[in-house]
């Protein structure tokens, strides 16, 4: 009798853990938000344009109206921020918007056109419209008429409750710089993307033109901005300079935050020097003159190198020299 009722009070609470792991292990219905980012190839050329794409799905369907924060770093350095976005976003009331961004003196005048080798500013404004002090990272990406980067920097700061702030950043236009209309892109995020900052407001974007003389006018530039998006897709493309490519490695951040879901997606791709068989970052006559020394061979001849096969396929003839000519002048860093 004792032993059944033992029995019964062990069977009970049997019973009761297992009623207990069951509300434990009960799935949670999480979501899941999937950010997907690809680049069109592994490794470019100077002078290649590198596209993007992204996609954002949320437990599989798309993810629409969502702030995507883009940071592309080199091996050492920043490169871009923007701001990208799976179909258009308006009318939404943000914590933190952008509201003005212009080019102008370093007084914060206005000013549209910039002669090479001179100092160009950019002033942003922005407005906190919560009730408690935010801490932003303001992000600038300039970008040449070309499509090529020009420069990539933040400041981080405080911005007190309901109130508006500004910077006026200014960059160096080198004597070199590719005329033309340049564009300023503007970010705020609440950090890095890379550290899974993410947006607080759509970017805003603002141009300007380098001239070569203090006479000419603005020019119009034949290059469009390529940046669509649609219901959970997004692309946008830059076009690496011919001049003074850096080499190596490039990470691509994307970091976003939809509903109560955040998520971090990275993509890498190398930038190489095709052509620069001396590897000294530049394609110049010594590349030529290596290539024309090495005509003619296939691997086991005395002059064979391997270095001026840049086809690949086993011998060094006028298709090598040709690789070579096409990229004529091109340097990295
Ligand atoms: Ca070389
Ligand atoms: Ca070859």
């Amino acid at each position: 009798m004792q032993m059944k009722k033992f029995l019964n009070l062990k069977s009970i609470l049997i019973a009761v853990t297992l009623c207990l792991l069951l509300i434990v292990t009960k799935p949670v219905s999480a979501s899941t938000l999937t950010l997907t980012i690809t680049t069109n190839k592994q490794t470019y050329n100077a002078g290649e344009t590198v596209i993007i794409q992204g996609n954002l799905t949320l437990d599989g369907s798309p993810a629409q109206d969502a702030l995507i924060a883009l940071e592309i770093d080199t091996e050492y350095r920043y490169y871009v921020f923007r701001t990208l976005q799976t179909d258009a976003i308006e009318g939404a009331n943000w914590l933190v918007e952008i509201t003005d961004l212009y080019s102008c003196d370093m007084y914060g005048n206005p000013q549209n056109s910039f002669m090479r080798g001179s100092t160009a500013y950019a002033k942003v404004v922005w407005k906190n419209n919560s009730n408690v002090s935010q801490s932003i990272m303001v992000a600038f990406y300039l970008q040449f008429s070309t499509g090529s980067p020009f420069q990539a920097f933040y400041n981080k700061v405080s911005t007190s409750a309901n109130s508006s702030s500004y910077i006026i950043a200014s960059f160096e236009i080198s004597s070199t710089a590719p005329t033309g209309i340049t564009t300023i892109y503007s970010s705020l995020y609440t950090d890095f993307p890379k550290n899974g900052g993410i947006p607080y407001c759509p970017e805003k974007n603002a141009t300007f033109t380098i001239t070569s003389t203090s006479s000419t006018g603005s020019q119009l530039s034949a290059y469009t901005l390529i940046s669509t998006s649609s219901t959970s897709n997004f692309q946008v493309a830059i076009t690496l300079p011919k001049l003074d490519v850096m080499l190596g490695n490039y990470t691509v951040y994307g970091s976003c935050k939809y509903g109560n879901e955040s998520v971090l997606s990275t993509a890498q791709f190398r930038v190489i020097l095709v052509g620069d068989v001396n590897e000294d970052m530049k394609v110049d006559m010594k590349d030529i003159g290596l290539a024309a020394k090495a005509y003619g061979s296939k691997p086991g001849d005395p002059n064979w190198d391997p270095r001026c096969d840049l086809n690949n396929d086993g011998k060094i003839d006028m298709k090598d020299i040709g690789i070579i000519c096409k990229n004529y002048g091109n340097t990295g860093v």
